[in-house]
């Protein structure tokens, strides 16, 4: 009989192969050879212990992890702010962009959920890591400072979602290409949307969404995003792995570089035209005053 217990304790044999990264027939040769253990619900599906996924995982770990992994996860779980802001800035010295040192830290990020999996990392180490990072990011971005009318972007994720480490990441590609960024983070209600854009008036809205969070909650949150966008006309860029549906008028990112060619090509678009309207309305505003008696 399927308990409460049984379903906060096993995973679908789908989930299971996403977080073994392996396909569904392995999984199933597995649990037949015995090498997983599994149950079966009362519709025949198979459970499968999370428990038995970390012993796997354990099991096949590397010992050694690659240098550069093994020294961003130490820095990392230290949990000092500070420590990784110099991390970050002696990263970004080696190289080209803060592009390429966010997609550098993506996988420091991705061993880390693989080291939650595998259980040798706890919750609390997950949460000290996240807010380390989080904190030494932003100390980097306060840094870079921007323009009086430079081009303005407010970055935060759908409702509910609390993955906010892309952001994170993705405000230190923005300030170094000189925008003013609104970093929300965790995203407001769908019907705050509107008014965030009358209010703040960016140019562009950069909302992240992750496997975590419900296909039917990211649609709903696009669509809103889609309606204000176009009553407004601020560009959407779509990042984070969450399930947001092709749209032809908003742009999907998921590396950082490909975060850093968008912010290259955007002249051409909609919102940087805006943005340019706005700056020559007001060199011409104030060629007009400068030039009036008294
Ligand atoms: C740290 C972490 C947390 C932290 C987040 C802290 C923070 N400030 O971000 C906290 C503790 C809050 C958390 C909570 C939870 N988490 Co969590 N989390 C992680 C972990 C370890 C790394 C976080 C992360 O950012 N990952 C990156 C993923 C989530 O984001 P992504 O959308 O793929 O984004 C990547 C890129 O797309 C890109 N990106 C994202 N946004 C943007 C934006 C731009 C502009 C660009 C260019 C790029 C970009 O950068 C990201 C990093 O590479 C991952 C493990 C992993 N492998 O990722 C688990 C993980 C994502 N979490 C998971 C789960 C299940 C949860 C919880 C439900 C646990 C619980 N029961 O409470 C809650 C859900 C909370 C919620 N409502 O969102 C699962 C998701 C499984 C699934 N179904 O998909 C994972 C995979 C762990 C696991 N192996 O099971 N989590």
């Amino acid at each position: 009989m399927q308990t409460k217990a049984m379903s906060d304790l096993t995973v679908s044999a789908g989930e299971a192969a996403r977080r073994l990264g392996v396909g569904p027939t392995t999984i199933q040769r597995w649990v037949e050879s015995g090498v997983l253990h599994a149950e079966r619900t009362p519709g025949g599906h198979r459970r499968i212990y999370v428990t038995e996924l970390r012993r796997l995982i354990a099991a096949n770990r590397p010992t050694e992890l690659s240098g550069l992994l093994a020294d961003w996860l130490d820095v990392l779980m230290a949990g000092e702010p500070r420590k990784v802001k110099t991390a970050l800035l002696a990263a970004r010295q080696k190289a080209d962009s803060w592009a390429e040192t966010a997609d550098e830290i993506a996988s420091a990020i991705a061993e880390l959920g693989r080291r939650w999996e595998a259980g040798a990392c706890r919750i609390f180490e997950e949460r000290s890591v996240s807010e380390a990072l989080r904190r030494g990011a932003a100390l980097c971005a306060a840094e870079m400072l921007c323009a009086d009318h430079a081009p303005r972007v407010a970055l935060f994720t759908v409702e509910g979602e609390r993955h906010t480490l892309g952001l994170s990441l993705a405000e230190l590609v923005f300030a170094e290409a000189g925008w003013r960024v609104f970093w929300l983070g965790e995203g407001p209600p769908s019907d705050e949307i509107e008014p965030l854009v009358d209010k703040l008036k960016p140019h562009l809205l950069v909302v992240s969404a992750s496997s975590v969070t419900r296909a039917a909650a990211v649609a709903r949150y696009q669509a809103e995003l889609s309606r204000v966008a176009a009553r407004t006309r601020v560009g959407v860029v779509l990042a984070g792995s969450g399930a947001w549906a092709p749209a032809a008028k908003a742009h999907r990112i998921v590396s950082f570089q490909d975060l850093r060619c968008l912010l290259v090509e955007l002249p051409r678009s909609k919102a940087r035209k805006r943005w340019m309207t706005e700056s020559q309305a007001r060199r011409t505003h104030s060629g007009a005053s400068s030039r009036r008696p008294g």
